[in-house]
């Protein structure tokens, strides 16, 4: 099985660039060696927006692809994509990039088994599931491309004022939902709802977003940090 290691950094849901610099800022610090890692988990939703088959969109985030690309040739870089960044495969060759259908990936934490994933995996409904295969499929990016300009502008200048942050009514609730899904593993370790915080097994990472932390392992223990 994967070993998730000690120092291992989990960084999820910046929503970079419009929700502020952080993803920028940290991936520079790990380009320049003031924060060092072994092993670097992105989570999900760190891009705003961003998939594969599309040169236009990319324009809007080239410095942090670039550094993610560089910091690939030296780092172990897991990227569980998320419901706004998807289709990462051809623009990151040498990282491990799981797409929602893949997810959720099994790992070893300290002897426990550890089920990753972005978070929009379960209990999202059947549309959302439809929806997602539709948007993630190469054929319908390649339909939409005359398009792509005006779409994309739209889109972005609406996420760029959409309110990410906000604490999740009946979380609990949720997560007990999210748990029925699983019957073997020790720990579910998820992005996607920007709650930072840990119920039973379950740990809803931090959105760099929104706490500004990331999740750091230490001891063998995931713990929720400001760099
Ligand atoms: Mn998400």
């Amino acid at each position: 099985m994967n070993i998730i290691k000690e120092n291992a950094l989990f960084i999820a849901d910046s929503h970079y660039p419009h929700h502020g610099e952080a993803f920028l800022e940290l991936l520079q610090k790990l380009d320049d060696g003031s924060i060092q890692t072994p092993q670097l988990f992105l989570m999900g939703d760190n891009f705003d927006l961003l998939f594969g088959h599309n040169d236009f969109i990319q324009t809007f985030s080239q410095e942090a692809i670039a550094l993610i690309q560089k910091l690939s040739q030296n780092i172990e870089i897991h990227y569980f994509e998320g419901n706004h960044d998807f289709c990462l495969k051809e623009l990151f060759p040498d990282i491990k990039v799981y797409s929602r259908a893949q997810q959720p990936v099994y790992f070893d934490l300290d002897n426990k088994k550890v089920a990753l994933s972005h978070g929009d995996k379960y209990e999202t409904g059947f549309l959302y599931d439809i929806y997602c295969k539709l948007l993630r499929n190469k054929t319908t990016l390649k339909i939409l491309k005359p398009f792509e300009k005006p779409i994309i502008t739209h889109r972005l200048q609406k996420l760029s004022h959409k309110h990410i942050c906000f604490t999740f009514d009946k979380f609990e609730q949720r997560v007990e939902a999210i748990l029925k899904h699983y019957s073997d593993v020790d720990m579910v370790i998820e992005g996607h709802f920007h709650q930072a915080r840990v119920i039973g097994e379950y740990i809803s990472l931090p959105s760099l977003a929104c706490q500004g932390k990331v999740g750091l392992i230490e001891e063998g223990e995931l713990v929720f940090k400001q760099l």
